[in-house]
Formats: structure tokens, C-alpha cells, sequence
């Protein structure tokens, strides 16, 4: 990735934190936490990699992503309003009456959402049948998918890593944001995954890893993803919950957070221009 590409992600993706700060603070609680790891992924994927079309958000042959940690909606409808999906005004209706973007993702509510998401687990097995389908169809279209480490405890993660390895569905990428939390403590001491790449391995799949905040590596990674046709792509990221939220980031209870619209101010100046 050159440069000058690598600093306008960089500036997309600290709109999305920004935005996403604001949007959560609006409401006065939601997913800081695991929104905020999730920001330079999807200013990577929305701003360069993904095939869309936000005119056409049902466009036939588009690439699908499903963000199978549905929590972590927010983050995703301020990328989508950036990328002009719809009018950033809808942020301030989060999760209120009336509204289309709901604390999880919901397909049937929001433009651009290609599923809905929120049991831990679902999301995924749908993004791989996705992938099936498009396969199937001779679709050249790419299924992109994002799980939590959290999520990574349920058992209906490894059933559809399993049927995804053995169908060889190479058009589907996924990635760990492995922040190392979930909603009540540390992975590592709920259910560890100890060496997750190996396990991914097991299952059949190529797996990268990275560091999930540096957009140029999560690039490189995404490239060598498209590189092969062998087998799905697994990209662990290295992440940090509640990463550049001042009052959420490195803290052990940031999963569903309180805070007030001061404070969202503090943080959003805190990041600068
Ligand atoms: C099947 C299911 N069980 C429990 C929950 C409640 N829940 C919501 S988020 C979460 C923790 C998820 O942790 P992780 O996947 O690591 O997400 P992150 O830390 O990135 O926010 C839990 C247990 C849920 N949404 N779905």
C-alpha cells in the first residue's frame, strides 16, 4: 500500500472511532470496547478492499461482510454513513425508538447490512454460507467475516471453521479481533484459545496474523489472502479493546460502558484533527 493511501485510512478510520465515540455517547451506554478495536479493519475493508456500491446496497454480485460480533454494530454504521450508505443524522437514533440502527445488526433494518448478528456464533456460520452460496452460484464475489476471541468459546464457531476448511471456500475471509477480552474478563482465563493460529490451521484454513490497529499489514495480509485459492484465510489481529477512547482503552470492565457526552467530548478531542 503506498503512502498516501495508508494516511487516507488512517484519517477514515479515526472518523469511525470518532463518529463512534459520539454515536454510543449520544445514548449514554453501548460496546465501546469492541467497536473500537474494530476500526481500522473496517476502514480498510469499506474505504479500499470491498466491492460495493452504496447506491446499490443489494447489488447482485457485491462482496458480503458479516460482522458476526454484532455488538459491535456501531462502528460498522458509522463506517457505513461515512461511505454514503446513509445520512450520517441516522448515528444520533441509535438504539432509540423508531430507529434503523439498532444495538446489534439487523439486515432487514439498516442499508448495508448483510446480516443480522448478535447470538455469538450465528454470524459466522451464516458468513460460510454465504460463501457456499456464492461459490455454488460461480460468484466471484468475496465473503468477509468478523468474530470476537470471546466468540471464539462457542462450539458453532469450530463446526462452520470446520465445513468451511473441508469445502475449500477460498473467497472467504475472516478475521479474529483478538483483544484479548470479552464481556466478563480476560479470554485467557474464560476459556483460553491458546494457540489459535494452530487451531485454524487444523481446520484447514491459511492464517495470517497481524496487528489489527496497522492498516498497511492488515492490507498485506488481505492481499495474500486474494493470493491463494486453496483454502479460506483466517487474519488473526492483535487488537486492544477500547483502542484511542481515552476512558475505555486498557480497562478491564469496557465491554458495555456508561459514559457521558462530556466525556465523549474529552475523548473525541483527545484524538485531535
Ligand atoms: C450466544 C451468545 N451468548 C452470550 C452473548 C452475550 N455477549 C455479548 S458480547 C459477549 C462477549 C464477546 O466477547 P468478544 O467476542 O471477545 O467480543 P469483544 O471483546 O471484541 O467485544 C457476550 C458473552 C451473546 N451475544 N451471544
Amino acid at each position: 500500500m503506498d503512502k498516501g493511501t495508508r494516511l487516507e485510512l488512517e484519517a477514515r478510520a479515526k472518523d469511525i472511532r470518532k463518529l463512534t465515540i459520539e454515536e454510543i455517547g449520544n445514548l449514554g451506554v453501548g460496546h465501546i470496547g469492541g467497536a473500537m478495536s474494530v476500526v481500522e479493519l473496517l476502514a480498510l475493508l469499506y474505504f479500499h478492499r470491498m466491492r460495493i456500491d452504496p447506491a446499490r446496497p443489494g447489488m447482485e454480485d457485491r462482496d458480503w461482510l458479516v460482522l458476526s460480533k454484532g455488538h459491535a454494530g456501531p462502528a460498522l454504521y458509522t463506517t457505513l454513513a461515512l461511505r454514503g450508505f446513509f445520512p450520517l443524522e441516522w448515528l444520533a437514533t441509535l438504539n432509540k425508538g423508531g430507529t434503523r440502527l439498532p444495538s446489534h445488526c439487523d439486515r432487514n433494518r439498516t442499508p448495508g447490512i448483510d446480516m443480522t448478528t448478535g447470538s455469538l456464533g450465528q454470524g459466522f456460520s451464516a458468513a460460510v454460507g454465504i460463501a457456499l452460496a456464492h461459490a455454488m452460484d460461480g460468484r466471484d464475489a468475496r465473503t468477509y467475516a468478523i468474530i470476537g476471541d470471546g466468540e471464539s468459546d462457542e462450539g458453532q464457531v469450530w463446526e462452520a471453521a470446520m465445513f468451511a476448511g473441508n469445502r475449500r471456500l477460498s473467497r472467504l475471509i475472516a478475521f479474529t479481533d483478538y483483544n484479548k477480552q470479552q464481556l466478563d474478563g480476560f479470554t485467557a482465563e474464560v476459556a483460553d484459545l491458546e494457540d489459535l493460529e494452530a487451531k485454524w490451521r487444523a481446520f484447514r484454513w491459511n492464517v495470517l496474523r497481524v496487528d489489527g490497529h496497522d492498516i498497511a499489514a492488515l492490507d498485506a495480509a488481505i492481499g495474500a489472502a486474494y493470493a491463494q485459492d486453496a483454502m479460506p484465510t483466517m487474519i488473526v489481529m492483535d487488537t486492544v479493546k477500547g483502542k484511542g477512547c481515552f476512558f475505555a482503552e486498557g480497562l478491564p470492565a469496557n465491554h458495555n460502558m456508561s459514559y457521558t457526552s462530556e466525556q465523549a467530548r474529552e475523548a473525541v478531542a483527545r484524538l485531535g484533527d
